[in-house]
């Protein structure tokens, strides 16, 4: 068994990145699918391997680690990762941490938001989103969506980078959440990277999986 364990749920966007990365790199983990309806995460012991009690994390030998943007770049270096999707160029590595920094509140926090607003807040409070509250969500998403056809406009890659990145990763993951709910063809350029993303095989099978057991909740 390896020495390192990945913990998820194929519902965070971040852990799906991360699981895909693993994937990319021929990284090769044991994964522990964390079980949030009995509250795992809110275990003792899973406290101890992420304090804040947030997923995705990792165990390697002794070591943990939390936050899918310090996670990568750990994987990359422990397991002397040199690819398309983390190369060790240092300009384009560059690039791509750039973005990461830039994704949590850039892209994360406007798709995210809306997916909470639109999908979660609903259930939890057995109530519609207001109208106002729909027109907020949506203002954030669309200036998502022009900010990021500008991160687009010079390579096509989210971290302006030659080739699709991790980076690219960590974006399209938080659009799969939303893309049913959001008008993208009137964004043709945020459009054609998606499905470019969506079509690489190792994003494409996390997807699916994930698809499959999040159809009943986003509909
Ligand atoms: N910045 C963190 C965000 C982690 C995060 O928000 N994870 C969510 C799932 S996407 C979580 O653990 N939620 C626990 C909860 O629902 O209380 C990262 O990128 O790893």
């Amino acid at each position: 068994m390896p020495d390192l364990t990945i913990y998820f749920t194929l519902f965070s966007q971040p852990s799906r990145t991360v699981l895909t990365f693993c994937k990319l790199s021929s990284i090769s983990f044991t994964p522990h699918a964390i079980n949030y309806p009995a509250n795992e995460f809110l275990s003792e012991e899973f406290t101890q391997i992420s304090p804040h009690q947030l997923f995705p994390a990792l165990k390697h030998n002794t070591f943990t680690l939390w936050e899918s943007a310090a996670l990568v770049p750990y994987l990359a270096d422990a397991f002397d990762v040199d690819n398309q999707w983390y190369p060790k160029d240092i300009k384009v590595r560059g690039r791509i941490n750039a973005y990461l920094h830039w994704h949590h509140t850039a892209t994360r926090k406007p798709l995210s938001g809306f997916l909470y607003a639109r999908v979660f807040a609903p259930m939890e409070k057995g109530t519609a989103w207001t109208q106002r509250e729909e027109e907020e969500h949506r203002a954030s998403v669309d200036e998502w969506f022009e900010t990021i056809k500008w991160q687009l406009k010079e390579t096509g890659y989210v971290a302006r980078t030659q080739k699709a990145t991790v980076a690219d990763v960590f974006a399209y993951n938080e659009l799969v959440n939303v893309a049913r709910f959001v008008e993208m063809d009137t964004h043709p350029e945020v459009k054609g990277w998606f499905e470019k993303i969506g079509g690489i095989s190792e994003v494409r099978e996390i997807t699916d999986q994930f698809m499959e057991i999040a159809a009943e909740i986003f509909q």
